[in-house]
């Protein structure tokens, strides 16, 4: 059960906390030598703090298991944008090591409570990035599945209450549609000549479709 509120910092060790995470995990890959565990980091839960926060714990994490090959993440856009991260960043580097096994699609106005946006309607320049990263990196040819962790607004109707998921799928193949349209020989000649504003400005013209 998820709620608001706190909790007292100081009734539990952080130390004891991250162990008996692992110490769980083993227990499940021991249960199961089938099973693959993804773990979906996230810096803080409606009600405090939490003690795996990002890819890079998540990685750790997966580390110190028994059985490090059945255990990969699962970036949730959101969960990036409440830890002040980069989605797209945070997905590259578990991709990097090969442990992007899925990835949650949403979106985040600042850091605040977990508000599983309609993807792209908040920062749109980040939604680009993440399905251009996932483009580039021929995401899903493994088996990999794009979930979108979305949520209705309180107050919409019920005849409009899969419209936010219409919404997310609607906003993703159009980013799908603009990252095939890339410029990469562009890119590269920007980067080369170290022009950087010309680059910036094709991407925003890009979103606005102004080329
Ligand atoms: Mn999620």
């Amino acid at each position: 059960m998820v709620r608001e509120g706190t909790l007292c910092a100081e009734s539990k060790s952080p130390v004891w906390a991250t162990k008996m995470l692992i110490d769980a995990l083993n227990e499940i890959l021991d249960y199961d030598p089938k099973i693959c565990i993804v773990i979906e980091p996230k810096p803080n839960e409606p009600i405090d703090r939490s003690i795996c926060g990002t890819m890079g714990h998540v990685m750790a994490v997966s580390a110190a298991t028994k059985d490090p090959s059945r255990v990969g993440g699962n970036l949730e856009s959101a969960h990036a944008i409440l830890a002040g991260l980069d989605p797209a960043n945070e997905m590259g580097f578990a991709l990097a090591m090969n442990k992007l096994w899925t990835v949650h699609l949403n979106d985040q106005n600042g850091i605040r409570f977990d508000q599983d946006k309609t993807f792209g309607v908040e920062n749109l320049r980040q939604a680009f990035n993440q399905i251009k990263l996932l483009v580039e990196n021929n995401y899903g040819s493994n088996g990999e599945y794009i979930g979108l962790d979305v949520k209705a607004m309180r107050t919409t109707k019920d005849a409009d209450s899969y419209k936010h998921l219409e919404n997310s799928l609607k906003i993703v193949k159009a980013l799908e549609e603009k990252a095939l349209k890339f410029d990469y020989e562009f890119q590269r000649k920007c980067a080369e000549n170290r022009d950087f504003e010309a680059l910036e400005m094709y991407v925003m013209e890009l979103l606005m479709g102004l080329n």
